[in-house]
């Protein structure tokens, strides 16, 4: 009894999970979850679009929207006629951040030993470009989902910010590293350490202007155009001549 039941189980399992990928004639997904809509959009049907769709909650990011929000990733990984994925929530939200009122009462024990939202960053490593399109409140883990993606779009109303000290805890799904990236260790730090909130207007201005990549060749070059200055023969002569420098700004 004990293996059919789990044969069961699984049957039941497969069958849910090809339900919840299945396409109809417009080759949309069935819209059979319960946190986010689901569907193919574009002249040819090739982006996938998600959008988180928890309005009374301002899109908070429970443990089962994380989960479908995985599914319909690895949906649109494994179609083929999907070259790349939307993200978006609504006009007032994006995502509000983790749900609180699901993370309340959790133990140090339970979140350590479970190793709590390890699920987390599954955005991040879609193979295919994600675009975050953001309105609205994006905070704490919202703010760090909308990191996750390739790109962000954000409209005039998008507020983004990690908010968590104001409950006592601090960003858990890459806020602190992201954010820095993104726009800065200053404004990153102001911003985990006050929970101020900025726009997508002030994220851009302090956007970095160059990647990492492109800073290190950016610096690369410099580093090399300084063999065309004296100073720089200068330095090094006077070093392995053991004297003092005599730099000409030349
Ligand atoms: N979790 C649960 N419910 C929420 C959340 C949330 N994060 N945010 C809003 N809600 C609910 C409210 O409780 C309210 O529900 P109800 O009507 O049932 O009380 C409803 O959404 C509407 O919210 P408000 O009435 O508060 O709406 P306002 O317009 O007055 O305010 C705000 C909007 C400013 C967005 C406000 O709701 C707010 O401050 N929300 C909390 C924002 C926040 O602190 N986010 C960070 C959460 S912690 C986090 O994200 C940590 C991530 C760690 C990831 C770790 C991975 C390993």
């Amino acid at each position: 009894i004990a293996v059919a039941c789990r044969s069961c189980q699984w049957l039941h399992s497969c069958l849910t999970y090809q339900l919840i990928t299945s396409y109809d004639r417009n080759h949309n997904l069935f819209n059979l979850y319960e946190y986010i809509l689901v569907e193919k959009r574009g002249e040819n049907q090739d982006v996938g679009y998600i959008q988180l769709n928890r309005p009374k909650a301002l899109n908070a990011l429970c443990d089962g929207l994380m989960l479908e929000l995985g599914k319909a990733l690895d949906a649109f990984e494994a179609d083929g006629t999907v070259g790349a994925i939307v993200l978006t929530g609504s006009d007032r939200a994006f995502a509000a951040g983790a749900d609180i009122k699901e993370m309340q009462n959790r133990t140090f024990q339970e979140c350590y030993a479970g190793n709590f939202l390890a699920h987390w960053n599954r955005v991040s490593t879609t193979r295919k470009p994600v675009i975050a399109a953001v309105n609205g409140f994006a905070l704490g883990g919202g703010c760090e989902l909308a990191m996750m993606c390739d790109i962000i779009f954000a409209g005039e109303k998008a507020q983004f910010g990690q908010p968590e000290i104001l409950l006592g805890t601090i960003p858990g799904a890459g806020g602190t590293q992201r954010l820095t990236r993104a726009v800065g260790k200053s404004l990153a730090m102001e911003m985990v350490l006050t929970g101020d909130r900025i726009t997508a207007q002030e994220a851009k201005q302090s956007a970095y202007e160059l990647t990492l990549a492109e800073g290190n060749r950016l610096e690369k070059r410099l580093f090399h155009s300084t063999f065309a200055t004296e100073d720089r023969k200068e330095g090094m002569t006077a070093f392995v001549e053991k004297r003092k420098a005599n730099f000409k700004d030349q």
